[in-house]
């Protein structure tokens, strides 16, 4: 028949969902078959991801699309960083830690004692977060070696996910750029990193690029979920890689804000920019599909309010989101990169009122008020990343795709086009899995390659906000300030 069909699972840091893309005479349709929560859980002081139960929704979201007809292709994307250890008989050891683990406390500035910060930056230009893939695993090794000893092999979530499905080992390129171990200009595993670092090389598996056939479903998971002849197809497997993928975009001179439990604020590139000005901005060098590069800065995110929300009870989005919009303009603002607000906690909300107040601000009270806080300062933080992407690479922006499921809050996107003078398009929504069907549809020769974007264009309703309300420049200095004062303190 002339119909194919893809299933992508997407895991992010807050939900997962699988869903079935039809392609039908070059037009994608897409549906979402399951949905199912996700977060970390805390065990002896650790802080886990519940990769079984995540399984357990993925076999379920294949039965579902099992029962649409004959599946072509399956693929898993996910947040970054995170990995699991297998052993030399093909089991997991532990399970998968969460990178918000306090594990990683102090272990990256011990090791760039080891391997300057910009030599790092030269082999991998990514950008230093504590908990990047490198930090955690010098951190597991200090607080279990024996584990790092029995280890054979290293998989990011998605690989191994992956590896469950089809028996295959690798690593798909766009995620083992996020560990920092990963050389995106040699196209290698970084052995200066990983010798500096005293990580043993032979852990790292064969990398993949996004659209690489790692073979057919496995004949227990195939009896299970019904899915019969289906081919794995590694996506790109970076959730990020798979949302900018899937941008609606057109042209020059525009920018992507993917918008979820993190901000990711960024360009496409035709290669890294590991430059000492990228590196003073600390902007990171992702993997992108098609060999393209995501320069990006990797801001807070609705993490905040996410923490918040679940402190106050999880309020509907409607209600957390409806009243901040109805709070009065000006009010406090934070530094949402501040290292206090990256741990989880039930006390987020007094730390954003602790900020405001260290600060010398009006301390927000109501939940409202807190969240307005939370939106504008996001606003204004992601607003200063677009100047220093255009200062980095000499090319102006003019509009800012919006996409993930912050791309709902009607509000945010009007703050962001009226605190970045910028043309704001919201959607698609869901543009990760998008992304991941359109590399797995391109692969399976379903659409003519190169015809991504286009057909991500036709598939969506996209919202368009024009800068209205244009800030005044003491708010810009108030930020200014903020964050001049953050960084002397630190
Ligand atoms: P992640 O992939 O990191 O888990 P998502 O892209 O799914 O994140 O985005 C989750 C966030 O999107 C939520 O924390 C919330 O702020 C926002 N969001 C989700 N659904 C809605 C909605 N219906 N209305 C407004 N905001 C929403
Ligand atoms: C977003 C994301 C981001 C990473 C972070 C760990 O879900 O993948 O790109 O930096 O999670």
């Amino acid at each position: 028949t002339d119909v194919k069909r893809h299933v992508a699972i997407d895991l992010g840091a807050s939900s997962g969902r699988v869903a079935l893309g039809t392609v039908h005479a070059g037009k994608l349709t897409v549906e979402v078959l399951h949905r199912f929560p996700n977060g970390g859980i805390p065990v002896q002081g650790g802080l886990y991801w519940d990769v079984l139960g995540l399984w357990r929704e993925i076999l379920h979201g294949l039965r579902l699309a099992a029962g649409h007809g004959p599946i072509d292709s399956v693929g898993v994307d996910s947040w970054a960083v995170d990995y699991a250890l297998i052993d030399e008989h093909g089991l997991l050891i532990d399970g998968v830690r969460h990178y918000r683990d306090a594990r990683t406390d102090g272990v990256m500035d011990q090791l760039l004692g080891v391997l300057p910060r910009d030599a790092v930056y030269e082999f991998t230009g990514i950008q230093f977060l504590p908990f990047n893939t490198a930090f955690q695993l010098v951190a597991h090794r200090q607080q279990a070696p024996t584990q790092l000893d029995r280890a054979r092999t290293l998989l990011m979530v998605p690989d191994l996910l992956h590896y469950w499905l089809t028996g295959r080992q690798v690593t798909e390129m766009t995620n083992a750029s996020t560990t920092q171990l990963y050389d995106s200009r040699q196209t290698a595993w970084s052995e200066p990193v990983l010798n500096a670092f005293g990580i043993p090389a032979h852990l790292l598996p064969d990398v993949v690029h996004p659209g690489t056939d790692l073979g057919a479903v496995q004949p227990d998971v195939a009896r299970d979920t019904g899915l019969h002849g289906t081919r794995v197809i590694a996506p790109g497997t970076h959730d990020t890689a798979s949302a900018v993928a899937a941008v609606p975009a057109d042209g020059k001179g525009w920018a992507y804000l993917s918008s979820g439990t993190w901000s990711l604020v960024g360009v496409e590139t035709d290669r890294p920019v590991i430059t000492p000005q990228a590196l003073a901005l600390n902007l990171t060098n992702e993997a992108g599909v098609h060999g393209t590069t995501r320069l990006l800065k990797n801001v807070m995110g609705l993490w905040i309010a996410q923490e918040c929300s679940r402190a106050w009870g999880n309020p509907s989005f409607a209600e957390l989101y409806g009243a901040a919009a109805l709070v009065e303009a000006n009010g406090p603002l934070i530094d949402p990169d501040d290292v206090r607000f990256l741990p989880p906690g039930l006390d987020m909300p007094a730390r954003v009122q602790a900020y405001c107040a260290e600060t010398g601000q009006v301390v927000p009270s109501t939940p409202a008020e807190i969240t307005r806080c939370v939106l504008e300062s996001l606003a204004f933080r992601c607003a200063e990343v677009l100047s220093q992407l255009e200062e980095v690479t000499g090319e102006s922006i003019h509009t800012l795709h919006v996409v993930g499921g912050g791309s709902q809050i009607r509000f945010l996107n009007q703050l962001l086009a009226d605190i970045s003078g910028r043309t704001v398009v919201a959607g698609p929504v869901e543009a990760t899995l998008l992304g991941n069907l359109l590399v797995q549809a391109e692969a399976c020769g379903s659409i003519p390659r190169g015809s991504m974007r286009e057909v991500s264009r036709i598939c969506e309703i996209l919202t368009t906000y024009t800068p209205v309300k244009k800030r005044t420049v003491t708010q810009h200095t108030i930020f200014a300030e903020l964050t001049t004062r953050h960084a002397a303190s630190t």
